[in-house]
C-alpha cells in the first residue's frame, strides 16, 4: 500500500488497484493478513492475505450467485452449511429463502466476522442475529468430516487455495460433504477466475467429478475479482438438480419472493453456458477413478 493506493498482487505480472481514503483495519489474525480500507470508488474492501474478497459497491455479483443457484437448483431448501464467508454476504442471500429453516456457518477465522460485522455491517445486514443462523468458528473440513447432521446445499465461500483455505479444495474434504449431503443436495464452491487461474476449475470439475455424479461450472462476472469471470463449480448426486431447467428456475423464483439485483432465472441458465476454451479443458480432464 503506498501513496494512498492498494494494489492487489494475487495474480503474477497484472493486478488492479484501489484509491483509499481511509484504512480500518490492517492485522495480522491467527489464519491471515486481513485489511479494510475505505475507497474513494467502491465503498469499503475487504483484503486477506493480499485478494480482494469483497466491495460493497459489487459484493451483490458473487453472494447472490453463490447463494441463489445451489438454493434454486431444488425445490425446497431447508438446511444449508456455509464453510468460511465470515463476512456475512452469502449468510444474508441465503436467509433470503423463506424454504430455509437453518443456517449453519463454519468459519475458521473469528475476526473475519468479528470485523466484518463491524466495518462491513451492510454485507452480513443482521444476517448473524437472524435465529435461523447457527455460527460455528471452526475448521470447516473438520465439520464437513464429523458432523452428523445432513444439509440441502453445502456453499464454500473461501478464499483461494492459499494458506488455510488449501485443504477445502482437496477431495477429502468433497467426500466428506457428499456424506452431508445424503444423495440430494447441491455443492457449490468457488474455483477461481479461469483467466488466471485455470488449473483452479480444471481441478475442481475433476475432483468433484470423482466424488459426485454431476458436476458442473458456472461463470459470473464480477467486476472485482481481476481477470474478468469468477468460475463457481457445482456438483450434485441427484440428476435433477444441476440440470433443472428453466420453467423450474422461473417457478421457484417467483414462489420465492426474493428481491435480487443480479441474480434472475434467465441468468441462472446462462451462466451455465461455458466458453469454448472452458468446455474442452473440462473434457480432457475425466474423472481419474
Ligand atoms: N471469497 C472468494 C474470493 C475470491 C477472490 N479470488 C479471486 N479473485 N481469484 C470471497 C468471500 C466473500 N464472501
Amino acid at each position: 500500500m503506498t501513496d494512498g493506493w492498494f494494489t492487489e498482487t494475487l495474480h503474477r505480472g497484472y493486478g488492479q488497484s484501489f484509491e483509499i481514503v481511509e484504512t480500518l483495519v490492517r492485522e495480522r489474525t491467527p489464519y491471515q493478513d486481513l485489511t479494510i480500507f475505505q475507497t474513494r470508488a467502491l465503498g469499503r474492501v475487504l483484503v486477506l492475505d493480499g485478494a480482494v474478497q469483497t466491495t460493497e459497491a459489487d459484493e451483490f455479483y458473487y453472494h447472490e450467485m453463490i447463494a441463489h443457484l445451489p438454493l434454486f437448483s431444488q425445490e425446497r431448501a431447508r438446511r444449508v452449511l456455509i464453510i468460511g464467508g465470515g463476512d456475512g454476504g452469502t449468510l444474508r442471500e441465503v436467509l433470503k429463502h423463506p424454504s430455509v429453516e437453518q443456517a449453519t456457518i463454519v468459519e475458521i477465522d473469528a475476526r473475519v466476522v468479528e470485523l466484518s460485522r463491524e466495518h462491513l455491517p451492510k454485507l452480513s445486514n443482521g444476517a448473524f442475529e437472524d435465529p435461523r443462523t447457527h455460527l460455528i468458528i471452526g475448521d470447516g473440513t473438520k465439520f464437513a468430516e464429523e458432523s452428523a447432521d445432513t444439509f440441502d446445499a453445502i456453499i464454500v465461500d473461501s478464499t483461494d487455495p492459499i494458506g488455510p483455505s488449501i485443504p477445502l479444495f482437496e477431495e477429502p474434504f468433497y467426500r466428506s460433504c457428499a456424506k452431508r449431503l445424503d444423495g440430494r443436495g447441491v455443492l457449490i464452491r468457488q474455483a477461481g477466475v479461469p483467466f488466471f487461474q485455470a488449473g483452479e476449475y480444471r481441478d475442481t470439475h475433476r475432483m468433484l467429478s470423482n466424488v459426485f455424479r454431476d458436476c458442473t461450472v458456472a461463470l459470473v462476472p464480477v467486476p472485482t475479482y481481476c481477470g474478468g469471470h469468477m468460475a463457481l463449480a457445482l456438483a450434485s448426486d441427484d440428476p435433477e438438480n444441476l440440470n433443472c431447467g428453466r420453467a423450474s428456475l422461473d417457478r421457484r423464483f417467483s414462489h420465492a419472493g426474493i428481491e435480487t439485483r443480479y441474480y434472475t432465472p434467465e441468468i441462472h441458465d446462462a451462466a451455465l453456458a461455458l466458453p469454448a476454451f472452458m468446455k474442452k479443458a473440462l473434457q480432457s480432464s475425466p474423472p481419474t477413478s
